[in-house]
């Protein structure tokens, strides 16, 4: 049983013990679950579920239990892997929107005990529960409203259902620290045969208020996760970033789960937010959620996974980092080594905190209890203020020598509110304060990034806010330098150019799969699909930057569409489809085995392909299909489609999109066929 008495006390303690009075909060402040649940930072996702045996995304609801049969299913593996990665706790997928139990539940038989998995007498959310609890790593459950299997989906006997389920996950396992409830649906699916689309009204239909009185009663600590809250707050995209800006408060009831313009219009959070519901970033450590064999090299690089970190939980969000589980029940090899790596290098860039050493002054001082020192003592419970009105004020820090660095972490003492609206991080040179870098919002944790930079006396200016800063922690490290991959570019022609992403290395690569040890000059073309692989190569140090793996297509220099942006290999460019189809000439009869389809990338994105027709032709007239069907959740996650048949040899290739997300004209960025 977490306890939350010891944050209690800590809130009474520096109300009572203070001899000069605490500054008031200043509302909306967090409740004590979301104060331990701040403090726990990061934390992972397991997806593994029916999809990871359909080879799908999201499936459909008709799928058997008797596909469910991992060889070597080992959670303790999870346990192990999330806990030497620093994680605090671990979600996963009990029920997605397949409909498929990974629990024994009374009122299902779509459920782990009609599958070969331990001859059906199996509870996968037991294992998982155990394995966390050996590892001393929470447990979080996550359970998708919209269920594609369920005959009653869309009645009122279905929130029973759902009611009776979340009783049985929420009671017969022991303390749950998150319960994740998923906002999407895509209206389709098979429920109980009726093969059919069913929209519910998100606003009214799972009749929220007291879904979470449920789980209020059952589970008193955990936090409930949403688009909409109520205590966590779905950050608006699934690559893991949150803001720039990023508020814990929101105008919670103006939003509900999976309603329009949310990620556009609300998932920053607002300054004058009515309630606390912080942000949590979720990301996958490959481009899917479920495991996909072909993504085995698409596992995210180093520098990919530290953009997240500082961009989620360096921008005030918590960050869900998932492993999409492989068929034998085992987190992959190669993202466990992404993640280890990762870990490392966490701590690699916050190894020491320089403002330790410090002295630190402030511009002026509320009192004992309160003065500036307690801002770098390493004590998130202590924090520094000043007198009430002063809402501009200095934390000046000056180190016994000259000392070179290039973070900055802030914390507010968030249970007094989020207050800091803008900052500036300055250095003194020669008697004259220069301005290094600057952000906006702090919140629980605030982290920039800037180049090295050498100062003996550095200070933070809070230049605007809600009210007189209150700061618990103002932090300064030395990151080593991250030696990055080099970029890869092709062009329409085939031609490959190699991009360093730093001066004075040396960039390697191979195009048949073997080890990058060929020394890049100039740009070289490739016709054929092949496997690429490159590095960076630093001569100075002899170090070397992870490989970066790509899988190329054949060359598209012959292809012919009436639109070149969806054949020129620029995935910031992108066609809307005339009539909703895109037709491509090959230039030449081509042995196919499939295609890909990456959806448009922009920031706010339309007419994304939910459902799809593909064809071929010999003579660009007369058209066969060859595969229809549809592409999962590119919504919230528009990552490249991969979509194999039996092969075929055509010139001419057509997607039709028989469904677009939003109803608007269909879009893409890129069309691509599959040779191998
Ligand atoms: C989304 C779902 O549709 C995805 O499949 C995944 O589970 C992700 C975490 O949330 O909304």
């Amino acid at each position: 049983m977490r306890n939350l008495l010891p944050i209690a006390f800590l809130l009474i303690f520096s109300f009572c013990q203070q001899k000069v009075t605490p500054p008031k909060p200043v509302y909306p402040i967090p409740h004590e679950r979301q104060i331990v649940w701040q403090e726990m930072g990061y934390y992972g996702f397991i997806h593994f579920n029916m999809n990871t045996f359909s080879d799908r995304e999201w499936g459909f609801g008709d799928e058997s239990p008797e596909q469910f049969n991992p060889t070597d299913l080992d959670a303790r593996q999870w346990a192990r892997i999330a806990k030497k990665a620093g994680m605090k706790g671990l979600i996963i997928t009990a029920k997605h929107h397949d409909g498929f139990c990974l629990w024994p539940s009374a009122y299902t038989e779509h459920s782990v005990k009609n599958s070969p998995w331990r001859e059906g007498k199996g509870d996968l959310i037991q294992e998982f529960v155990d394995a966390c609890r050996e590892y001393g790593l929470e447990v979080g459950i996550y359970y998708s409203p919209w269920d594609r299997n369920h005959p009653d989906y869309g009645k009122p006997e279905y929130i029973t259902y759902m009611r009776n389920q979340l009783t049985e996950l929420l009671s017969n396992y022991g303390d749950i620290f998150e319960v994740w409830f998923d906002g999407a649906n895509g209206g389709d699916g098979w429920y109980g045969g009726a093969n059919e689309t069913r929209k519910v009204d998100k606003l009214t239909y799972y009749d929220w208020d007291n879904t979470h009185e449920l789980v209020r009663k059952l589970q008193p600590n955990a936090v409930l996760f949403s688009d909409a809250g109520p205590d966590i707050r779905w950050v608006g995209n699934e690559h893991g970033f949150a803001y720039e800006t990023t508020w814990s408060n929101l105008y919670r009831d103006s939003v509900y789960a999976g309603m329009p313009e949310y990620s556009e219009k609300w998932a920053a959070g607002q300054e004058n937010g009515t309630h606390w519901v912080p942000a949590e970033s979720d990301v996958s450590i490959r481009p899917g959620w479920y495991y996909h064999a072909y993504e085995d090299h698409k596992v995210k690089t180093l520098p990919e996974l530290m953009e997240i970190y500082y961009k989620s939980i360096g921008r005030n969000s918590s960050l869900l980092i998932n492993f999409p589980v492989d068929r034998r029940g085992l987190i992959h090899e190669n993202d466990e080594e992404a993640i280890l790596r990762f870990a490392e290098k966490i701590r690699e860039d916050f190894k020491r905190n320089l403002a330790l050493g410090a002295s630190v002054t402030g511009s002026a001082e509320r009192g004992d209890g309160f003065e500036a020192s307690l801002a770098a003592d390493g004590d998130y419970s202590t924090y520094w203020t000043v007198p009430d009105g002063q809402i501009q004020a200095t934390l000046e820090l000056e180190f016994s020598d000259a000392t070179t660095f290039n973070r900055l972490l802030i914390q507010e003492f968030t249970p007094l509110g989020q207050r800091v609206k803008s900052f500036v991080l300055e250095k003194e040179v020669n008697g004259v304060w220069e301005i290094i870098a600057d952000g906006t919002t702090v919140g629980y944790k605030r982290i920039l990034r800037f180049e090295d930079q050498t100062a003996e006396k550095i200070r933070v200016r809070f230049t605007d806010g809600k009210d007189i800063p209150v700061i618990s922690e103002v932090k300064i490290y030395h990151a080593p330098k991250l030696l990055e991959a080099p970029k890869i570019q092709r062009e329409k022609s085939g031609m490959v150019t190699l991009i360093s992403p730093d001066q004075g290395l040396e960039i390697l690569y191979s195009v048949d799969g073997s080890e990058p040890n060929t020394i890049y000059n100039q740009p070289f073309l490739v016709e054929n699909a092949s496997t690429l692989k490159v590095r960076s190569y630093d001569p100075a140090t002899e170090e070397s930057s992870e490989v970066l793996t790509e899988n190329l297509g054949p060359s598209k220099a012959l292809w012919q569409a009436e639109q070149l942006e969806g054949i020129d290999e620029n995935a910031s460019t992108f066609v809307t489809l005339d009539q909703n189809v895109f037709s491509v000439d090959l230039g030449e009869v081509k042995a196919i085995k499939g295609f890909s389809y990456l959806p448009m990338q922009a920031r706010y994105p339309s007419g994304h392909i939910t459902n799809f027709s593909f064809s071929i032709s010999a003579d660009g007239k007369n058209w066969k299909e060859v595969s229809s069907g549809e592409f999962s959740n590119v919504v919230n996650s528009p990552v490249e489609q991969l979509k194999r048949f039996n092969p075929v040899n055509a010139r001419y290739i057509q997607l039709k999109a028989l469904k677009t997300a939003d109803g608007k004209t269909a879009t893409l960025a890129e069309l691509g066929i599959l040779t191998r």
